[in-house]
């Protein structure tokens, strides 16, 4: 059986986000240090404005300050902020989400073989952000790039959690 996680996105937009990984029988698509199968990313955030949104797991499950408290990006590894693709990247980093109107129900779709279900990389318990700004990748030449990838502030957060699989 796959391991399923879910969160559910709350602040200024509002979506839910699952997780699904494939156990280590399945093909594996071998990146950096994560061994493990590929975490499939689905599901749909309503109410962003049109662009792009950078879209990251940070460190810690903790919201008692709003998503402030989740901390900086996961960064288990000690790497500089990266794109998905990029072999220099935090674990956390994946991207951005793109809204093609404003307001409307953004579909999330995202393979990713850097975060985990489970081993050093797991994202259980830690926290998924969306941010008001694009995410420049690392490359945006901004003094923030190499860290945040300076997409601005968290407009909604939320803990990621084991889901029924
Ligand atoms: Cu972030
Ligand atoms: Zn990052």
């Amino acid at each position: 059986m796959p391991t399923k996680a879910v969160c559910v996105l709350n602040g200024d937009v509002k979506g839910t986000v699952f997780f699904t990984q494939e156990n280590d029988k399945a093909p594996v698509v071998v990146t950096g240090e994560n061994d493990k199968a590929p975490v499939v990313v689905t599901g749909e955030v309503s109410g962003l404005a049109k662009g792009k949104h950078g879209f990251h797991v940070h460190e810690f499950g903790d919201n008692t300050n709003g998503c402030t408290s989740a901390g900086a990006h996961f960064n288990p590894n000690k790497q500089e902020h990266g794109a998905p693709n990029a072999a220099v990247r935090h674990v956390g980093d994946l991207g951005n989400i793109e809204a093609t109107a404003d307001g409307g129900v953004t579909k999330v779709c995202i393979q990713d073989s850097q975060i985990s279900l489970c081993g050093p990389n797991s994202i259980i318990g830690r926290t998924l952000v969306v941010h008001a700004d694009p995410d420049d990748l690392g490359i945006g030449g901004h003094e923030l790039s190499k860290t945040t990838g300076n997409a601005g502030a968290r407009i909604a957060c939320g803990v990621i959690g084991l889901a029924k699989s």
